[in-house]
This record gives structure tokens, C-alpha cells and sequence, in this order.
């Protein structure tokens, strides 16, 4: 079996359709010759009409004529899948795939320079800067991470990421998954049951869950109550698995002492949010997992399912 792989205009939101097309074309000399075997074509899909002779997508957005095409695969260029509606799919017999394994280094990362932010104090003298305001913190205001707790909320590739760089950076790394078995860089794994105690010492709790029905809420009133005044909460997971109205309420009552969101239940987030003018707030535009190398690492999902498909293998990252 050959496929012929369509690349959804939607994918532009993270990079050019063109530059994915181009990364997954095996007319290069040292592509391997059961990859060329197993494409037919790629090409780029801006309307629902262009669907048409496309076996699989690729594709940032979700769209209802997805449902109505000859599409038997759909992959998602991001991890989440939360816009996908499951039912309708499998009725149809279209397989989804994702793209959860690509993002540990750079989302990683970015949790890593929230908590350097909000503990070399860097985010106050950037807010200076336009002032040009030369201020020493307050005596007791800046910390080191070393030493300090963290616990990460959802141990797959987001959560190992962070746990790794947060222990490279000296902190004590504790987690919370539904599977109680030990993850490297995390001294203690609980389970949702035990999310409370998890984040109870925490001075940093970093969220790294799917959206799913049992995660919907997951970080709500109660568990913000749970942590420390003095911590922060850092948001990299869906908009939805943290209550904003609660986070809201913690922020202003000095239940915590900041948050890092890259994720919202509204996005983009509207230009009235009381988030965007709080100073213990970094907001990131859902881009903690932006990297310019984005686009190879989706066309090594993709190439590696096209010739799975061809070998009559199991898809890899397979959801549905
Ligand atoms: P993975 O599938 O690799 O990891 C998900 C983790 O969540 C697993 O460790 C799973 O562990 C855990 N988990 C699932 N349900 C629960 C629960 N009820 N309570 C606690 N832990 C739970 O996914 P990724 O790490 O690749 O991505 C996670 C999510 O992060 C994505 O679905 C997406 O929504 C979001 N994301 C956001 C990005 C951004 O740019 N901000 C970038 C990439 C992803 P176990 O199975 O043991 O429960
Ligand atoms: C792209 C974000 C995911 O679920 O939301 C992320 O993979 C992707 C910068």
C-alpha cells in the first residue's frame, strides 16, 4: 500500500506548509528506498476540496470535512488532541495519531526559564527596563532553585522533560501520574489521588497533563488551597485542566505567589484578561513548545507511520 499524504494549511500557525511538504518529499538521495516505495505524494491542502486523493493528513487544526473525506489517517501535529471528536472518528474507521515525544527538550526548557525567571527575580527588572528604574530586589525577594521543591503533574515526555532539568538545577523533583512506578529525576511518584500531598511542599508545581475528562479540573480551588503561599504554579499542559476563575481568586487573595500560563480556557487570551496586568503572571502565547525544529520532528512521526502503513505495521503514537 502507497499513501498519499495531504499537509493541512492550518499547520502554518507553527511553520510553512511548504517546509513540512519539502521535509516529508523522498525525492533526496539518502532516503530510504521503502520510504519512497510507501508515498505516492505530498502535497499541501488549503481548502476541503484539495482533500480529495488524500489517504492521510497532516494537520494542526480540526475540521468537520475531515469526516466526510476518503482520510483513514489523521496525525496531529501537536501532542493534545483534546479538538478531535473520538466518536465520530471511529465510526468512520479514521485512525489519529500524535505528536506526544517531541516536545520534552523544549517545553523542558522553557519551565526550567519560568522558574529562573520568578526566582532570579528577571521578569521585575525586565518590567523595569522601560522605566529605566536600577532597583537591588528586596532583601529576602530573590532565591536560588537549588534546594527548592518541584512537583511535576503528569510524568510523560512534557513532565520528564521538566523533572530533568528541575534536578539538573538542584531542586528536589517529586510527581503525580496514574501509574505509581518510579520516573528518573523524581524522588517520590503519587497518584491523582494523593495530588494534595504531592504539591503541599511544593515551591514550583508545573502541569503537564493531556485535557482529558479526568483531567478536566484536575488543579482547581481545593489544590491550589493545598499549596504553598509561596509557590507557582506553571501551566504547560491545556487550558481546562487548571480552573482559571480559582487561579484567579488564589493570585488575588495571596494564596500564591505567581504563575506561569502558557495555556488558557480561552485562546488566544482575550485582551480583557485580569492575567495579562498582574506582575506575578508570565504569559507565553501557547508557544512554550515553539522551536525552529519543529517541523523535522513531526516529518520523523510522519515518514516513520507511512512506511508502518506500508509494512502492515501498528501506527506509532496511535490514539484512535
Ligand atoms: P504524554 O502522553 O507523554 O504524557 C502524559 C502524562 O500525563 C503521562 O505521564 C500520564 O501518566 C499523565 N496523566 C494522564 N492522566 C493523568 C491524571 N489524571 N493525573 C495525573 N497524570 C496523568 O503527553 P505529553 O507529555 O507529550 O503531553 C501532555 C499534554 O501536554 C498534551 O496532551 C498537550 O495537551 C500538552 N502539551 C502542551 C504543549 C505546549 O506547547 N504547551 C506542548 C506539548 C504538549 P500515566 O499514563 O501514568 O497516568
Ligand atoms: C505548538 C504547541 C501540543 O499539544 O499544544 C502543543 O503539542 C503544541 C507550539
Amino acid at each position: 500500500m502507497s499513501t498519499t499524504v495531504g499537509v493541512h494549511g492550518s499547520v502554518g500557525e507553527l511553520f510553512p506548509p511548504a517546509v513540512l511538504r519539502d521535509a516529508l518529499d523522498p525525492s533526496g538521495e539518502g532516503d530510504d528506498p521503502a520510504y519512497k516505495r510507501a508515498l505516492s505524494d505530498v502535497r499541501v491542502v488549503e481548502t476541503a476540496d484539495e482533500l480529495a486523493g488524500c489517504d492521510a493528513l497532516v494537520t494542526f487544526a480540526y475540521d468537520d470535512s475531515f469526516l466526510t473525506s476518503d482520510l483513514s489517517w489523521i496525525h496531529s501535529i501537536q501532542a493534545g488532541v483534546d479538538r478531535f471528536p473520538f466518536e465520530e472518528l471511529e465510526r468512520r474507521g479514521i485512525s489519529l495519531t500524535n505528536s506526544t515525544g517531541i516536545h520534552g527538550d523544549a517545553v523542558g526548557e522553557t519551565v526550567a526559564g519560568y522558574m529562573l525567571e520568578f526566582a532570579r527575580r528577571l521578569h521585575r527588572h525586565r518590567d523595569r527596563e522601560p522605566r529605566r528604574e536600577w532597583r537591588y530586589p528586596d532583601w529576602d525577594e530573590a532565591f536560588t532553585l537549588s534546594g527548592e521543591s518541584v512537583c511535576v503533574v503528569g510524568l510523560g515526555t512534557l513532565g520528564r522533560g521538566i523533572a530533568a532539568r528541575a534536578d539538573a538545577l538542584g531542586a528536589d523533583v517529586v510527581g503525580v501520574r496514574r501509574t505509581p512506578t518510579p520516573v528518573e529525576h523524581v524522588r517520590t511518584v503519587h497518584t491523582p489521588d494523593g495530588i494534595h500531598d504531592a504539591v503541599a511542599d511544593a515551591r514550583f508545581v508545573a502541569v503537564a497533563t493531556p485535557l482529558t475528562d479526568r483531567t478536566r479540573g484536575l488543579v482547581g480551588a481545593d489544590e491550589l488551597a493545598a499549596m504553598r503561599e509561596d509557590a507557582y504554579l506553571l501551566n504547560v499542559s491545556r487550558g481546562g485542566v487548571v480552573d482559571d476563575a480559582a487561579l484567579l481568586d488564589a493570585l488575588r487573595d495571596g494564596g500564591l505567589a505567581g504563575a506561569a500560563l502558557d495555556v488558557f480556557e480561552t485562546e488566544p487570551l482575550p485582551e480583557g484578561s485580569p492575567f495579562w496586568d498582574m506582575e506575578n503572571v508570565i504569559v507565553t502565547s501557547h508557544a512554550a513548545a515553539a522551536n525552529r525544529d519543529y517541523y523535522r520532528r513531526v516529518a520523523a512521526l510522519v515518514r516513520e507511520n507511512v512506511r508502518r502503513l506500508a509494512a502492515g505495521e501498528p501506527l506509532a503514537n496511535r490514539v484512535l
